[in-house]
């Protein structure tokens, strides 16, 4: 059963449930509503880099930060298709395109991201946007376009979020997140482990996610990538068995949601990362690049994947098997 009725110390039961225990309780439900031999296989390109105007103390792209990140203005719409055809030939099944926004803003910038959006549908990818915060409207002209999913991540709770974020709120966040919902498109949401919060306000994030009108059909988790320059630089190295531990709630309260190993791969090894499958994460990012930071490489990838018996899952699966049971 699906509910978004948790209460916040049922979540803080889950997550405090002995370790292999809780794997165990993951796995199982994880089985019942997934094909775990599967994992999503997606694609991010920063299409606009640094420079931004937001202070999130842990993004290598907010302009006042010394990062060493060099700022690239919109890319073209030619490049960006070569990038996702590459994507597509190496099995990823969705492309998701960041721009180092605070928002979007109605002009020839958001022209030409609705014309990439286009583009990369026609290749037959689901097509993902990460660009800030976002009006209705906006939302609405991105879906008409044919975007798939819009990311935007709530990070943390809602309290922690102001130790790590000043220049926008939570409620902010979960505007935006509403706005997406009301154009119909799918929802990826998550956060992220190792900003120096504690395990409550990590059961309030997890709470304030599965307790949405519907629960996001991608949930990202990811472990802090320290990068040189942002004031979370120095911050401890996320370990392998919180990263586990949130995995493993997630898909728990959110038995049927895709729940992305994200940013922080590089750092774990192949048996740590089959952990994190094992507890139901199925979505991860490929290609040598997150945004800005590196990623294991899809060749990498190919041979965890071969070792662990796992296969991409398909791209749209959801709405095929929805039309077979109609
Ligand atoms: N500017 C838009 C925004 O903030 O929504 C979109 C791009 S922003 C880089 C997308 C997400 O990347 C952030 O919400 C954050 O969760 C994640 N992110 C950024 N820097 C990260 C880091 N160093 N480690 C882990 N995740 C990070
Ligand atoms: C998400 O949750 N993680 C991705 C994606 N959504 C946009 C971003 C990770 C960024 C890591 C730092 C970087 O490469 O700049
Ligand atoms: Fe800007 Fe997004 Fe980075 Fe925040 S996370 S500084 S909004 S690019």
């Amino acid at each position: 059963m699906i509910r978004n009725n948790w209460l916040i110390d049922e979540v803080k039961e889950i997550y405090n449930t002995p370790l292999l225990e809780l794997i165990y309780k993951a796995a199982t439900i994880h089985r019942e509503y997934n094909d775990t031999a599967e994992v999503q296989v997606c694609t991010l390109l920063s299409i606009k880099t640094g420079g931004c105007s937001e202070d999130c103390s842990y993004c290598p792209q907010a302009a006042r930060y010394n990062t060493g990140v060099n700022v690239q203005a919109l890319m073209q719409k030619e490049d960006v298709l070569k990038y996702a055809q590459k994507a597509k030939d190496a099995g990823s099944t969705r492309f998701c395109m960041g721009a180092a926004w605070r928002e979007v803003r109605d002009n020839r910038d958001f022209d030409r991201v609705i014309d990439m959006v286009k583009g990369v549908n026609e290749l037959g990818m689901e097509v993902c946007c990460t660009l800030g915060m976002l009006t209705e409207n906006q939302a609405h002209k991105l879906a008409d376009a044919g975007l798939y999913a819009y990311n935007h991540n709530l990070d943390t709770s809602d309290t922690h979020y102001r130790e790590i974020i000043t220049t926008r709120t939570y409620e902010d966040r979960l505007n935006t997140l509403d706005n997406v919902r009301k154009a119909g498109v799918t929802v990826c949401c998550g956060g992220i482990i190792g900003l120096g919060e504690a395990h409550d306000d990590r059961i309030k994030m997890l709470h304030t996610l599965a307790t949405l009108p519907e629960h996001p059909e991608s949930v990202p988790i990811n472990a802090l990538v320290r990068v040189k320059g942002t004031p979370l630089e120095n911050n401890p190295k996320v370990d392998i068995w919180d990263m586990v531990r949130m995995i493993a709630t997630a898909r728990i309260l959110m038995p049927a949601t895709m729940v992305r190993l994200s940013a922080g791969r590089t750092e774990m090894s192949v048996a740590e990362q089959a952990l994190c499958f094992m507890a139901g994460a199925n979505s991860i990012f490929a290609g040598d690049k997150l945004l800005t930071t590196p990623n294991p490489s899809f060749e990498e990838d190919n041979i965890m994947f071969q070792l662990l018996g796992l296969k991409p899952r398909e791209a749209f699966k959801t709405e095929k098997a929805e039309q077979f049971s109609v």
